[in-house]
């Protein structure tokens, strides 16, 4: 489509992300443990009696399921960079608008296994995507940013032998090298230095128990203080 010479998109600052504690998020790499986690945390705050909505990204909306299909299936030709950080904005897009802002709206709590972030640290980390791009899409299709994350942070060799044994046929992304996966580690290690007020970092080599219980009293120490 074609703009008229000299025509803008209005400027969008960071004023335009409202930060909102009931929207949590679990990041991490390959294996890190995040759905584990997940079910770990929806107990906990359902025994609390909150309505809690726990939902994954890419994905979240029937839409949003099908751009996921689109993104990991390896029966089409490999997206480029800039098409594969598209893509996750536009299921993005769609699952805050379907799923995430409507739930903040009634109350309920929002667990996003994977949210922003990951677009930060895949495809800005482990593609090379310039990151003020990616800022800029958070800010202009996104608007919305967890007021807690939290960072399931292993060696990448760990976290990939653990996948390896589930996953018979990696996806696309799984199929990438370690290098790739160790720029990913390092962009969401930089990211939660950069903020820490917003993130907690967990040791997840530890045993799957261990590491819900530290996942469940962080949640619980930011839901009493919210
Ligand atoms: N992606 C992207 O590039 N950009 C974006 O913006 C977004 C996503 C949103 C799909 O995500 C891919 O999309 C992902 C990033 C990219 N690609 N990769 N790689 P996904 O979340 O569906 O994929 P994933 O991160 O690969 O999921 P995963 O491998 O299932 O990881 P997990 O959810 O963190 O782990 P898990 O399923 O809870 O556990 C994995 C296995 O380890 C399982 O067999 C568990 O029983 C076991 N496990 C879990 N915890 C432990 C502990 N503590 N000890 C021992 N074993 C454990």
């Amino acid at each position: 489509m074609s703009r008229p010479a000299g025509a803008t998109l209005p400027a969008a600052g960071p004023d335009d992300i409202q930060v909102h504690p009931r929207l949590v998020s679990l990041e991490g790499g390959e294996g890190a443990g995040k759905t584990t986690v997940l079910n770990a945390l929806r107990e906990a705050l359902r025994e609390g009696g909150a309505d809690v909505v726990s939902t994954r990204e890419p994905g979240g909306t029937p839409l949003a399921e099908r751009i996921r299909g689109l993104l990991l299936d390896r029966e089409h030709e490999t997206p480029t960079a800039d098409a594969e950080l598209l893509l996750m904005f536009a299921a993005r897009a769609q699952h805050v608008h379907e799923t995430i802002r409507p739930a903040l709206a009634r109350g309920a709590w929002v667990l996003c296994d994977r949210f922003t972030d990951s677009s930060y640290a895949y495809q800005g980390g482990g593609r090379g995507i310039d990151p003020a791009w990616i800022a800029e899409l958070e800010r202009r299709v996104v608007g919305l940013r967890p007021g807690l994350t939290l960072l399931l942070d292993i060696d990448v060799a760990r976290g990939r032998a653990r996948t390896r044994g589930r996953d018979l046929v990696p996806d696309r992304i799984e199929s990438e090298r370690d290098d790739f996966f160790e720029r990913v580690r390092a962009a969401y290690r930089a990211r939660a230095a950069a903020e820490p007020a917003r993130f907690r970092v967990i040791d997840a080599s530890r045993p799957a128990d261990e590491v819900a219980r530290e996942a469940v009293r962080l949640l619980r120490e930011w839901r009493d203080g919210a």
